[in-house]
């Protein structure tokens, strides 16, 4: 029988049968906030540039019937890290889940937990567990008095996770939204980790409003011709700058000989703001229309099944 695992399969493949660490992949699953599936090229956008993104999909493999658990920051983050749907752990939305006009509300709001409880197996716990070097670089938002750090979560490095986006604001305007710095602190914890398995959780603050962008990418899109769906030149430069930074960790991996040997994930935690078309899709982050949980997820590496495909399954 000629059986092709998928890397989620691979995945458990790995956690259940004890492997030599030549035999473990490394993950890294870059997480992007506020893509929207619209924005990267591979999905058509008519102005933004993905080039590093657009390969990294070219190589490997796309799911172009995956969605994100839910349509808004943490709800997701909780989802994807213990791959369990909200019911069970409880984290249904930001803040709370009576927000807005009380009059129009159809439903009694859920009791609703502000982050991720220890008691949760997030996918860092797992891995660690099984050997690998764990660590986060970025966004957390599934604390707050409800939840715990990451550091209780299963990760052993915390690289400058915050609680909230506004808290990566930083000043150095050539490292917009802090992709750079969250990026050489992953290459620096892979350098330090490159002979053994590891897991990155690379969750950048890009490109969630409070758009920021390199001056130079920023006149670069200022004197490019819009597009008729995507116009906004801040947004298209705050994107480009995000995959320059997925470029310089990929071109990382090929100069320490760890590419093939390493499995790259790509996905954002919901759809876009209403800054970003994502025309045929309708709706923007937040909403419960296709357009706030369609995923752009890509793969590559060892693990993909069919190198250069689409596949249609989650
Ligand atoms: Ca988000």
């Amino acid at each position: 029988m000629n059986f092709r695992p998928v890397p989620g399969v691979l995945f458990l493949l790995g956690l259940a049968v004890p492997l030599p660490a030549a035999e473990r992949p490394n993950i890294i699953l870059v997480f992007a906030d506020d893509l929207g599936w619209r924005d990267v090229g591979w999905h058509g956008t008519d102005f933004y540039e993905t080039p590093h993104l657009d390969a990294l999909a070219k190589q490997g493999m796309v799911f172009t019937f995956g969605y994100s658990a839910t349509g808004n920051c943490a709800p997701s983050r909780a989802c994807l890290l213990s791959g369990t749907y909200t019911p069970r752990h409880h984290v249904y939305a930001v803040q709370t889940t009576d927000r807005g006009p009380k009059e129009s509300q159809r439903l009694v709001p859920v009791p609703n937990r502000s982050g991720l409880a220890r008691d949760n197996v997030t996918i860092a716990d797992a891995l660690k567990a099984a050997g690998y070097a764990t660590g986060i670089f970025g966004k957390w938002h599934l604390d707050g008095p409800e939840g715990a750090p990451p550091a209780e979560q299963g990760f052993a490095t915390v690289h400058q996770s915050f609680h909230t986006w506004s808290d990566a604001k930083t000043q150095d305007p050539e490292n917009p939204k802090g992709v750079f710095s969250l990026t050489r602190g992953a290459t620096t914890f892979i350098e330090k980790n490159r002979d053994r398995p590891f897991f990155v959780y690379l969750a950048h603050h890009a490109i969630h409003t409070g758009l920021e962008a390199r001056p130079a990418t920023l006149k670069k899109f200022q004197q490019k011709t819009a597009g008729a769906q995507h116009t906004s030149a801040l947004y298209a430069a705050c994107l480009y700058d995000l995959d320059a930074s997925v470029g310089l960790l990929l071109a990382k991996l090929k100069e320490l000989d760890l590419e093939k040997n390493t499995l790259v994930v790509f996905t954002s935690d919901n759809g876009a703001t209403q800054e970003s078309s994502q025309e045929p899709l309708r709706g923007n982050k937040g909403s419960y229309y296709q357009a706030a949980s369609a995923s752009l997820s890509s793969y590559a590496g060892p693990a993909s099944p069919r190198p250069a495909a689409a596949a249609i399954f989650p």
